[in-house]
C-alpha cells in the first residue's frame, strides 16, 4: 500500500502527485496542514524527521525527499516509466531534477514568503506564535531565511538572488525545449515533474510576466495542463479552505511586480 503524506499547494508535494498520476498509481493521501504546524508534530517526524512534506510510506516503510520518492516509484512500479531509457537522457533528467533540490526550491520559498506566505502568516499570528513555530523548525538555515523574511519582506537580501535563479532557470528552458520537445529529450519525464509546480507558483504569485517572451516555456507548460495528470495532481488540490486564497496571493504579486522587476533588472 502507498500512503502519501501531503499539502495541496506544497510544490514538492505536487511533483509527486504528477508522478503518481502519470504512473496510474493508486494511493492513500494524508494531508499535514502546515499552517497548523503538524509537519513537526512527534507522529510525523518519525516519518519524515526533517519535518517537510512529502513523505511517502510504501507497505509501512517511509521515502523521504521529493526527487528521492519520484525515482523510488519508478524503480518500484517500472511498467509507466518517468526516466528515460536512453543514459544521456537519463542524466539530462537528473540535472533537471536536481535543480529544485540545489537551490530553486529555497529560492521559490523565498519569493512565496516575501510576496504571500509571509504577510499572511503575520496576519493570522500573533509575534510569539511564529517565534515558537520558527524555533521547531528542524532546518536552521531555512527557520532563519523565514525569520528574516518575516521581517523584511522583498527587501530581505537575498530575495533578488531567489528571482534571478527563476528566471535563469525559465531561460535555460527556453533553451533546451528549442532543441527537444521536453526538458529530458521526447518524453515526458521526471524532469517535468520536478520542475513544473515552480512555475505553477510563479503563476499563482502573479509572477507569469516572467515567461511571456518565452514561447517554448509557455508552450510546454501548456502542454503539461491539458495532460489528465495535471487535473488529477493538481487542480483536484485548491487550497484548503480556498475562498479568496488564490485571488490574494496573485494580487499581492501583482502589487510586488515593480518591484520584482526591479530586482531583476539590478
Ligand atoms: N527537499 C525536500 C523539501 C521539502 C519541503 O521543503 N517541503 C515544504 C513544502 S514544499 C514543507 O513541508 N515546508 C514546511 C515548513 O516550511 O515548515 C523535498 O524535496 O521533499
Amino acid at each position: 500500500m502507498l500512503v502519501l503524506y501531503h499539502h495541496n499547494i506544497s510544490v514538492c508535494a505536487q511533483k509527486v502527485r504528477i508522478a503518481l498520476a502519470e504512473k496510474k498509481l493508486h494511493h492513500e493521501r494524508r494531508h499535514v496542514e502546515l499552517i497548523k504546524a503538524e509537519q513537526v508534530t512527534p507522529e510525523y517526524l518519525k516519518i519524515n524527521p526533517k519535518g517537510v512534506v512529502p513523505a511517502l510510506v510504501h507497505d509501512g516503510n517511509p521515502v523521504i525527499e521529493s526527487t528521492v520518492i519520484m525515482e523510488y516509484l519508478d524503480d518500484a512500479f517500472p511498467e509507466v516509466p518517468l526516466r528515460p531509457a536512453a543514459p544521456l537522457a537519463r542524466a539530462r533528467m537528473r540535472v533537471w531534477a536536481q535543480i529544485p533540490d540545489a537551490a530553486l526550491h529555497a529560492a521559490c520559498g523565498t519569493v512565496s514568503y516575501a510576496i504571500a506566505f509571509g504577510p499572511q502568516m503575520k496576519a493570522a499570528n500573533p509575534p510569539e506564535v511564529l517565534r515558537d513555530r520558527l524555533a521547531k523548525l528542524p532546518d536552521r538555515a531555512r527557520a532563519w531565511r523565514q525569520q528574516q523574511l518575516l521581517e523584511k519582506g522583498l527587501d530581505a537580501a537575498f530575495v533578488a538572488d531567489a528571482l534571478k535563479l527563476h528566471d535563469k532557470v525559465l531561460g535555460d528552458m527556453e533553451k533546451t525545449l528549442s532543441a527537444s520537445r521536453w526538458l529530458a529529450g521526447d518524453g515526458f519525464s521526471i524532469a517535468e515533474c520536478a520542475i513544473v509546480p515552480y512555475v505553477l507558483r510563479l503563476e499563482k504569485l502573479g509572477l507569469a510576466r516572467m515567461w511571456e517572451h518565452r514561447p517554448r516555456v509557455a508552450d510546454w507548460y501548456a502542454r503539461i495542463r491539458a495532460r489528465p495528470s495535471w487535473a488529477e495532481a493538481i487542480d483536484a488540490f485548491p487550497v484548503r479552505g480556498g475562498g479568496d486564497y488564490d485571488d490574494d496571493m496573485r494580487n499581492k504579486g501583482a502589487d510586488s511586480w515593480p518591484k520584482v522587476k526591479a530586482l531583476l533588472a539590478a
